[in-house]
């Protein structure tokens, strides 16, 4: 059984301490341990309180995740907790550090809770697609009233201890050692003649919220918009309407649980919890030991302060790092810091920082029209724009103005980072760091090594990655990376289906039905359709060799039809909105173009569009994998999910082939390269491969 719980009697206290490294998940050693400690206390009559704490840097951080699924081992939790909660000893939970899910819920069936300043309490179950299962969704609202207590488990965002004693989650924050402070505590309860309390017979503040429908009719508004097409959240708003609503406890309960296991067997729980191990796998890499020496990164510096070269500036800033950034004259400087100041003040008027905070983080950022200006920074990032010869002569003059020791990164999302490090002295100490648009908000950081970086690099790069509060995913050196290598594919089908019969609004509305927040023709409109245009004419393409799937976007852009940015592309947006209305005048276009290539515009089926548009990315990722450029399967999930808005609740583009069955994902593939041609729908090997030996992605896990 794994995990285990100390007990020590001191005094007359009995100290049981939750030993499960790293952070002490409730597993089968642990509620054991649980178990018996209790009742060891409970027999011993020179032991009056106890105390319950973890060991290392949590309290308990829930139930044991990757014990779902399987075969459940010693005494239930539910057990534990009803245990807890009959002892008439006076119980105090220790929260010493992170106390999350069961962990939370373990210290709500403690009479009393104190904490220490530094540890967050949370119920983040909806995270993985479950809802508190031990009793918190019944308990929290009788301590806190059903609207917090919905807004608390509704988000599972982690609440830092001093605000949880304001809410009346714990009773007491205490500064210096949290054991002893607690010991302290449960002496003075016994000095005071207190007995155990239950939170389970508090009832003022579900009595007071009972028949007030219009909390729950908010809370269900919320979850509809922020929250679509999750499970959890629904049955999560039941499980506290069924608190609020009766004064039997144990009925509630009784749904909790049914709850719960709906949950449990719901195929979103088994993808998020994926998602949750993939996360924390894409930062091991294999060659690299986690002990691995990583430079000191203190100051950075960014080259270019376009839309790019400014998120990125942020990134530095919000995470406390002073950072330059260059710009090549003063106007575009100027411009530059007066969007990022923009940004700022925009999130200020929000609430999401103070105007302090906005001052502080600007005053970390340092202008400049001078290179040399960055010859202090531990780190450069370039972000200009996407030629090859530019960014190799911009690495060479790096190079000579950046200290020794430095590294250079370079932003481009798709061009050869070899080139730029071998136009530099220090290839070992270049590599790619792949920011998302906009890059002061989205998660995701692709590090892209190449032939030449060292290991502290690559390692330092995935660490600052943390440090910048993103998510860092291994990416080899290959033409677009992991993620928008694979995209090119969904976004040639898109081109195509429409060619030969949908609209591009049945497309978007496929694409936005399985869960991404937007379609591949609203994303064009809100990247701009004259990028490309402009392109091909300054590069002078004669309108003959125009790629097909470009006709159209080509023929909106003669017809000034640019995008969200003049309110008139694939969509129309009325005055400053962003929800585009279609428009019958691109249907036209559309069966024009159709008309005018010779494609007999036929009825396509809302399951081949969804095919024909993700089967490129699962082929091209078999693809990838293949040649080492993603590590794992799960690696480009992360990608996906954090980059492109892959939903969460399928659990990213490969583990989602799995669950279609790669064999009949084969079959299609095949079947669509007969009708519209093999150059474009070739079966990787990797994916015959695994058909043919029984296996999916996930075997390749490691
Ligand atoms: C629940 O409680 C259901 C109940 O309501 C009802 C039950 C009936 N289980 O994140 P880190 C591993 S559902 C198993 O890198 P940090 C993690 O995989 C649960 N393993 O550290 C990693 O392993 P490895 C509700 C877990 O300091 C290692 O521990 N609870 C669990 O950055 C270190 O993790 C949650 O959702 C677990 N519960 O962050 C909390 N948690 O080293 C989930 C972690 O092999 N956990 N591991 O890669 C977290 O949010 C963070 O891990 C935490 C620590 C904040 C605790």
């Amino acid at each position: 059984m794994k995990g285990t719980v100390h007990y020590e009697v001191r005094g007359n206290v009995a100290l049981l301490t939750i030993d499960n490294p790293p952070v002490n998940p409730l597993s089968s050693g642990v509620r054991a341990g649980l178990d018996e400690g209790v009742k060891k206390a409970v027999a011993d009559d020179a032991v009056e309180a106890i105390v319950l704490t973890g060991a290392g840097r949590a309290f308990i951080a829930g139930a044991d995740i990757s014990e779902f699924g399987g075969e459940a081992k010693g005494p239930s939790l539910g057990d534990c907790l009803e245990l807890m909660e009959s002892t008439e000893k006076p119980i105090v939970a220790a929260i010493n550090g992170t106390a999350f899910g069961g962990g939370l819920e373990v210290a709500l069936c403690a009479g009393y809770r104190v904490a220490a300043p530094s540890a967050p309490v949370g119920l983040p179950e909806v995270k993985l697609g479950l809802l508190p299962g031990a009793g918190g969704t019944q308990r929290l609202p009788r301590l806190i009233g059903a609207e917090k207590a919905l807004n608390f488990i509704l988000t599972g965002n982690p609440c830092p201890a001093p605000e949880a004693k304001a809410l009346g989650i714990v009773d007491e924050v205490i500064e210096g050692d949290i054991v002893d402070g607690a010991i302290a505590y449960a002496r003075q309860l016994v000095a005071d003649g207190k007995a155990n309390r239950r939170v389970r017979d508090i009832t003022y503040k579900v009595e007071a919220d009972r028949d007030n429908d219009e909390i729950f009719a908010a809370a269900r508004k919320m979850a509809a918009s922020r929250m679509k097409g999750q499970f959890a959240p629904e049955m999560i708003i039941q499980c506290v309407e069924a608190a609020v609503n009766s004064d039997n406890f144990d009925a509630g309960l009784a749904i909790e649980r049914e709850r719960f296991t709906q949950c449990l067997n719901h195929p979103q729980r088994e993808a998020m919890i994926h998602i949750f191990f993939a996360e924390r796998e894409v930062a091991k890499i294999p060659d690299i030991p986690k002990d691995t020496q990583v430079h000191n990164v203190q100051t950075a510096g960014v080259v270019g302060c376009g839309t790019m070269g400014g998120g990125i500036t942020m990134c530095f800033a919000n995470a406390g790092i002073p950072v330059t950034v260059l710009e090549m004259d003063d106007k575009a400087l100027e411009r530059g810091l007066g969007v990022i100041k923009r940004n700022y003040d925009i999130q200020a008027s929000r609430g999401r920082m103070t105007t302090e905070e906005v001052d502080t983080r600007m005053g970390l950022i340092t202008g400049t029209t001078n290179m040399e200006d960055l010859g202090q920074a531990d780190v450069i990032v370039e972000a200009i724009y996407e030629n090859i010869d530019v960014k190799v002569e911009t690495f060479k003059k790096l190079d000579a103005v950046a200290k020794p020791g430095a590294m250079l990164a370079s932003n481009t999302s798709y061009l050869d980072i070899d080139k730029m490090a071998n136009a530099t002295s220090r290839p070992e100490l270049v590599c790619g760091m792949h920011f998302f648009s906009p890059a002061n908000i989205m998660r995701l950081l692709e590090v892209v090594r190449g032939s030449t970086a060292s290991k502290e690099t690559i390692a330092t790069a995935m660490q600052l990655g943390k440090r910048l509060n993103k998510i860092a995913v291994l990416a080899g050196n290959a033409d677009g990376f992991i993620g928008n290598r694979m995209l090119s594919g969904y976004t040639r089908q898109a081109g195509e289906i429409i060619l030969q019969g949908a609209t591009p609004y049945q497309v978007d509305s496929v694409i936005q039905g399985f869960g991404m927040p937007m379609g591949p023709f609203q994303m064009a409109d809100l990247v701009g359709l004259d990028l490309g245009w402009r392109a091909r004419k300054l590069n002078g393409v004669k309108p003959e060799d125009v790629p097909i799937t470009a006709r159209v976007a080509d023929k909106l852009c003669e017809l000034e039809r640019f995008g969200q940015k003049n309110g008139r592309g694939y969509y129309i947006y009325p005055e400053g909105s962003r929800a585009g209305q279609p428009d019958p005048e691109v249907v036209e276009i559309v069966e024009q173009t159709s008309a005018e290539l010779g494609i007999t515009r036929r009825e396509i089926s809302d399951e081949e569009v969804l095919k024909r548009c993700f089967y490129p990315l699962i082929n091209e990722g078999a693809r990838i994998l293949e040649e080492g450029i993603a590590i794992r399967p799960c690696d480009i999930d992360i990608v996906y999910i954090n980059g492109y808005g892959f939903p969460a609740t399928v659990g990213g583009p490969m583990f989602w082939a799995d669950k279609q069955g790669l064999d009949n994902i084969l079959a299609d593939i095949k079947r669509f390269g007969e009708e519209y041609g093999t150059d474009r729908w070739t079966p990787a090997p990797l994916l015959e491969k695994l058909v043919a030996e029984g296996k999916n992605f996930s075997s390749l896990q490691g």
